[in-house]
């Protein structure tokens, strides 16, 4: 078949929407009508030619929502009409990290998925014969794209396209930080670095923890109101600020140090002072932020010898087929709230302006309506 879609032909250039060949669902797979999808900053990074897995030609975009209207062979866990949001992370339910009960980081279909690769080792996607790769299994830049069956999570049918795709990362990787990976208690100081389309959402999840000070940091000032109509109780903007300064400030308004805070700037500098300003001898550092090609964070071992952690989390720690779901009801029983924060409602056409807002830090999401 035919589908639409925004191509990533180059490093560093617009997409360029164009009219794809699209083969169907093999064994194991779906093919998915996207209806909407956000621009995410990872989109973005891949696009600058940021990311060490990144692969040209092919089908950006990974944070969607749409409608099953093929399966595969063997498909017995959704049928066509099914209401569906592709996940990067996908969840097998048989593989080693599935069984372990340990972590959401499935790894049946990961070798294939970094390669731009349906599990079988080819691509469904194709211009004038020539191959067009996926993109983290979901490329939702696409009207159409075809899914692993693993790849999907089954979701309730009066949830809008248009909000819930953002359920596909931003919403659960903030929320799911906090929740799941930090497992924040009520009363923690949380502090978060970079107020986007992620670290709301880690405002929204600490506040839903019943963190007791959650203290923003942006270098963009108009994220302080952003901040707080989410239960930022705190802001402190550090343009300018040396990483010392920064410190003394947090701990200062921790009172000692943060319990938990967490990067979601993708900055290796930034990293590093969200680990310095955590509590000596307990507060925990989350690395959520996605840094570029190349880059190392650093610290003085002595930081840890002292008592910090620093770890970090894909996806919140969600585990795609089970929590997702779960993360619609709360967003549709109004305990998350996601409206406010797509700034920005776009055709498939207007993408680019997408990716423009989100460097101007004009957008907190972008969402494309097909
Ligand atoms: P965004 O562009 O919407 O937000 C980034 C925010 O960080 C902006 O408000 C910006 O002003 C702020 N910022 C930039 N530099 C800063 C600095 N030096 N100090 C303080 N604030 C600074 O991006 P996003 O979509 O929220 O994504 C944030 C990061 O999270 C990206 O690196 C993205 O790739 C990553 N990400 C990771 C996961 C995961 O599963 N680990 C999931 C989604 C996104
Ligand atoms: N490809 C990059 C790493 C990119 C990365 O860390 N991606 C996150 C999701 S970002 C969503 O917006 C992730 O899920 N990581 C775990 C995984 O298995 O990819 C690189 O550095 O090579
Ligand atoms: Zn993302």
């Amino acid at each position: 078949m035919k589908t639409r879609a925004a191509v990533a032909f180059e490093a560093k250039q617009p997409l360029e929407i164009v009219e794809l060949d699209l083969e169907g669902p093999k064994a194991g797979e779906v093919l998915v009508e996207i209806m909407a999808t956000g621009i995410c900053h990872t989109d973005a990074y891949t696009l600058d030619g940021l990311d060490s897995e990144g692969i040209f030609p092919s089908v950006l975009g990974h944070e969607g929502a749409g409608v099953v209207r093929e399966v595969g062979a063997g498909v017995t866990s959704v049928k066509p009409g099914d209401h569906v949001i592709p996940l990067y992370t996908p969840e097998c339910g048989k593989c080693k990290t599935c069984l372990s009960g340990k972590s959401n980081l499935c790894t049946a279909i990961r070798a294939t998925q970094g390669k731009g690769l349906m599990p079988d080792g080819t691509s469904r996607f194709s211009y004038k014969g020539q191959t067009i790769y996926h993109y983290m299994g979901c490329s939702t830049f696409s009207n159409f794209t075809v899914l692993p069956e693993i790849a999907v999570a089954k979701i309730r049918e009066d949830a809008p396209f248009k909000t819930s795709c953002y359920i596909g990362c931003g919403v659960t990787t903030g929320v799911g930080a906090v929740t799941k990976t930090a497992q924040v208690q009520p009363g923690d100081n949380v502090v978060v670095f970079g107020l986007g389309g992620i670290g709301l959402n880690v405002i929204q999840g600490a506040k839903m923890a019943g963190a007791n000070v959650i203290l923003g940091i942006d270098i963009n000032p108009e994220r302080e109101e952003w901040g707080k109509q989410f239960g930022m109780t705190h802001f402190l903007n550090t343009k300018g600020m040396s990483r010392e300064d920064t410190i003394a400030k947090i701990v200062e308004i921790t009172d000692g140090g943060a319990d938990f805070s967490f990067d979601a700037t993708g900055n290796t500098e930034v990293m590093r002072t969200a680990l310095e300003c955590c509590h000596r001898g307990w507060g925990t550092s989350i690395i959520i932020g996605v840094a570029e090609a190349g880059k190392e964070i650093s610290t003085r071992p002595f930081q840890l010898v002292t008592g910090r952690n620093w770890r970090g989390t894909a996806f919140g720690g969600a585990k795609g087929r089970t929590d997702v779901p779960v993360i619609v009801d709360m967003y549709m029983d109004g305990k998350i709230k996601i409206d406010p924060m797509i700034t920005h409602t776009l055709t498939l056409e207007e993408i680019n302006k997408g990716f423009d807002l989100m460097h101007a830090g004009e957008s907190i999401r972008s969402v494309v309506v097909y």
